[in-house]
């Protein structure tokens, strides 16, 4: 109900003519579902996973996907998150689909989040890992290196519908690190210092991200 909600108000934003970044993630569906539905037909859109690449062909919007090299700009990017701090600090990836994400996400005019409220979080992480995109032959150097220098746990995601670990869009695999408590944000970056890791989940570059929110009783909020 609540992502069905925030997805719908999602649909105001897009105009005619612009070039719509589709973030990725169950909440993500919901806006792609409600765009092929209720959103204009003249738009560009551009899809951050094969998941939601599919969803987009499947609701008729098939024809407006353009890879992100055939685009010259993102107007609005409309993606979810795990959790979201009151900075508009966001933890994302549980979906796997970080890396493309945070480009579109970082690289777009605007920025809109679709969350239902229990994400709203004091801190990250708060009951989510931070999954870091590895270049697969490095995963184990990296998730050493990422417990030696932060401490806590890195684990190897596994796939659900196959043995084995999970792979991205981008044939990574992915980290999903526990630290031992609230991260500060330059994280973001310390993270990718270390050799092997392609991406990670904390999304802090975007403060100025408009947040929609679905409250339990049915209501939006907007941050
Ligand atoms: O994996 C991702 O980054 C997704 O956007 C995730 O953060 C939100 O997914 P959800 O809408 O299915 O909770």
């Amino acid at each position: 109900m609540g992502k069905a909600l925030v997805a719908r108000e999602a649909v105001k934003y897009i105009k005619s003519g612009m070039v719509v970044g589709l973030g990725s993630g169950t909440t993500a569906r919901e806006f792609i579902k409600a765009l092929g539905e209720l959103g204009p037909r003249d738009v560009a859109l551009v899809a951050t996973s094969v998941d939601s690449e599919l969803l987009a062909v499947e609701v008729g919007l098939g024809d407006r996907l353009r890879p992100l090299w055939a685009v010259d700009r993102i107007d609005i990017a409309v993606d979810g998150a795990d959790e979201v701090t009151e900075e508009k600090i966001l933890l994302k990836g549980r979906g796997g689909a970080l890396l493309r994400e945070k480009v579109v996400d970082y690289m777009a005019e605007r920025f809109l989040v679709l969350i239902e409220e229990h994400k709203l979080v004091q801190h990250i992480p708060a009951r989510n890992p931070i999954p870091i995109e590895v270049v697969p032959w490095a995963w184990r150097s990296v998730a050493r290196a990422v417990e030696a220098k932060f401490g806590g746990t890195a684990k190897l995601r596994q796939d659900g519908a196959k043995l084995g670990p999970a792979l991205t869009d981008n044939g990574n695999y992915l980290l999903d690190w526990t630290p031992p408590g609230p991260v500060e944000p330059s994280l973001e970056e310390e993270l990718k210092l270390i050799p092997g890791v392609v991406e990670n989940g904390i999304f802090s570059k975007r403060r100025d991200a408009t947040v929609l929110v679905a409250r339990g009783d049915g209501t939006l909020k907007v941050l």
